[in-house]
């Protein structure tokens, strides 16, 4: 049997789990129980990453010892993922016993091996990322994802040698295309790569933080966090001591955010590598998920708390919309009106809905019992087989949100196939062709619910028990052909499977969340059409994707910002009368549109060069973009 080792970050416990850390939990969870459904023997560890400076500021925050303070928010971590129906192997902390010896174990086998020397050091230190930035990273001085300035720091540590192993990554990279992946990332480190690479600042003199683990060859310094939390996930599976360790090993996959690229995709293959251990087997990188347009984390003040959500709406439904709405790479939108959509047409509608009507037929028609299959199979048998023959591909390349968006495919056939047979008038003349078709949609419902599990565990077992097919043990193979459901077992109708979101009730539930999205709280006063235009007056106007990359107050205006936009390979400055709705900072790094063949004018002595966009409505402004990340440049039609 092959094996699966599946890792999430292991969280900060500086802040409260939120729905940004629920999704890469959720979906480490998901691709888990996928890699079961293959057959796989499965290993996911998530867990927390307890030492570092912002840990101790948090617990002194408090006023508790940094131990008590770790203890209590680690433990909320755990206690959240069952209640997400996330089921990891391990929770690994990095306090534990287990990990401080690893750590220290591994650290005097570079010392040892010459590839960690002392040294001076001066640079910019971002609490934030926990690493020092390079001059080329930094934003107007700051740190481009926490908006904060970088602390100047210079003293005397041990750093680790990463310059003398940068050709060697160079090459792994090479020889390994899915190595790093989606693509677009590992451009990115093949960018960070064409530039050469400082070696590594992995220790703090006690003096300024304690709470670490101290290095074995000089007790007046502690590790570096991200030396201490990377080796995390070589201690969860019992690295040099259990004798399945290399089986899992050989098969990782380590599953994060786009924030922490550099410290998984650079630091940690060249740590593996000086210590003589091989590189993990893929690295995979999701976007961010935003909420009213800024990335949704406990620093930018967006978070967006997941126990409330999950006893209103149900840890299935959670799980369903965000796998189902985030494309692994790109970001994605957390908007309620998209949560209660996902919710009410797919779960409530589409899949629910099916099993209802099925119910009632068989109670009314065949005393509760599952009807006779017909002798030959229908069309929607030709449909299951081609999407479970697709099942390992989405796996493998991390689609499911295709996956997901096929399986409601074969739902909503289903749902088109009852419909256009009218089993509730065959039964008046018809009774075996009748049980036929009922067959056939609880067999495609069933295959369905067998392929959505994963994604919604819970929910999927219950259906395939009132279904009369009670999940055990099941691997795609066996559980997916055409014909397994039995017929004469009983149904069990019940309550409705997904009830119906009361859309109205959301801005009383969720003030913050749905209080102000159901759009202008009036209607714009300017008329919605005034003159008509041609067509090829509108074409007329190039509109384009871009990028802000650099945005300043305009001096001696309070109405105008500089920004400086980034048009595919162009660069270009526009002035914009932004400056009082949006904060310079919060905008650098955002996709706009603009309208990219204006005439440039000059205005209070600077060119612009282009005009963005934006809508109005009394009083309030705010900037057009695009729904998911595209290339800047991309034309709009
Ligand atoms: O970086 N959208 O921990 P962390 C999607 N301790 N994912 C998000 C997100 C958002 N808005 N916000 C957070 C650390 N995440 C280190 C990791 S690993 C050896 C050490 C998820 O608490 C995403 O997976 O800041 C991101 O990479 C991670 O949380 C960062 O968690």
């Amino acid at each position: 049997m092959s094996n699966y080792y599946i890792t999430t970050p292991i969280y900060y416990v500086n802040s409260d789990p939120h729905i940004g850390t629920a999704y890469t939990t959720v979906l480490a969870d998901t691709m888990a129980r996928y890699h079961r459904f293959l057959g796989k023997s499965t290993y996911f560890v998530t867990g927390t990453d307890e030492h570092g400076d912002k840990i101790v500021r948090s617990a002194a925050a408090k006023g508790i010892a940094p131990q008590a303070f770790v203890d209590e928010i680690s433990s909320r971590f755990r206690v959240l993922w069952p209640t997400l129906h996330a089921a990891p192997d391990r929770f690994i902390r990095t306090t534990e016993a287990e990990h401080v010896q690893l750590v220290q174990t591994i650290l005097q086998r570079v010392y040892d091996r010459g590839d960690i020397y002392f040294g001076e050091y001066g640079g910019h230190y971002c609490t934030g990322c926990e690493r020092f930035l390079t001059e080329k990273e930094m934003m107007d001085g700051k740190c481009p994802d926490h908006g904060t300035v970088p602390e100047y720091i210079k003293e005397q540590n041990y750093f680790f040698r990463m310059s003398r192993y940068q050709q060697w990554l160079l090459d792994h990279i090479a020889e390994h295309p899915d190595f790093i992946r989606p693509e677009r990332y590992r451009n990115e480190v093949l960018g960070f790569l064409r530039e050469p690479l400082e070696d590594l600042c992995i220790s703090r003199p006690k003096s300024r933080l304690e709470w670490g683990i101290e290095i074995p060859f000089d007790k007046n310094f502690v590790t570096y966090v991200w030396f201490d939390a990377l080796l995390n996930y070589l201690t969860a599976i019992g690295y040099d001591h259990d004798p399945n360790w290399p089986a899992y090993w050989n098969q990782a996959e380590h599953l994060i955010g786009k924030d922490i690229l550099k410290p998984h995709a650079i630091y940690w293959p060249i740590m593996l590598k000086a210590a003589g251990i091989d590189p993990y087997q893929h690295l995979t990188v999701h976007g961010y998920w935003n909420f009213k347009d800024a990335k949704i984390s406990k620093s930018s003040g967006k978070p967006v708390d997941v126990a409330p959500l999950v006893r209103y709406f149900g840890a299935d439904a959670i799980r369903y919309f965000l796998i189902r709405d985030m494309v692994v790479g790109l970001d994605a939108r957390f908007t309620p009106d998209a949560l209660v959509q996902r919710i009410n047409s797919d779960l409530a509608n589409d899949l629910g809905n099916l099993f209802s009507r099925i119910a009632k037929l068989v109670a009314d028609y065949f005393d509760g019992k599952m009807p006779k299959g017909p002798s030959s199979p229908c069309d929607l048998a030709l449909q299951a087989e081609q999407l479970v023959a697709a099942l390992p591909a989405f796996i493998n390349e991390f689609r499911l949100h295709t996956l997901i968006e096929e399986t409601l495919q074969l739902v909503r056939a289903t749902n088109r196939y009852f419909e256009s047979s009218a089993p509730w008038a065959l039964a008046k003349t018809d009774i075996q062709r009748c049980g036929e078709v009922l067959y056939n949609c609880a067999e495609a419902l069933r295959i369905a619910a067998v392929i959505l599990h994963p994604v919604m565990p819970a929910k999927m077992s219950e259906l395939l028990s009132r279904l009369g097919e009670p999940i055990e043990q099941f691997h795609i193979a066996n559980s997916v052909a055409w014909g397994r459901l039995r017929s004469g077992t009983a149904l069990q109708s019940g309550t409705p499977l997904f009830p119906r979101i009361d859309e109205k009730q959301l801005p009383e539930a969720f003030p913050e969340l749905f209080g102000s999205t159901p759009g202008p709280t009036k209607a714009p006063s300017t008329p919605v059409t005034t003159d008509l235009i041609d067509i090829q007056d509108f074409s007329k106007i190039q509109l384009r994707v871009a990028r802000i990359v650099q945005a300043e107050k305009l001096a001696g205006s309070d109405k105008l910002l500089k920004l400086q936009i980034e048009i595919g390979s162009e660069k270009r400055q526009i002035i914009a009368g932004i400056a009082q709705h949006y904060q310079p900072e919060e905008i650098v790094g955002r996709l706009i549109i603009v309208v990219a063949n204006l005439k440039p004018a000059k205005l209070r002595g600077e060119m612009s060069e282009g005009m963005l966009l934006a809508a109005k409505s009394d009083g309030k402004l705010v900037l057009l973009s695009v729904e998911s990340d595209i290339a800047t440049g991309a034309t709009i039609s």
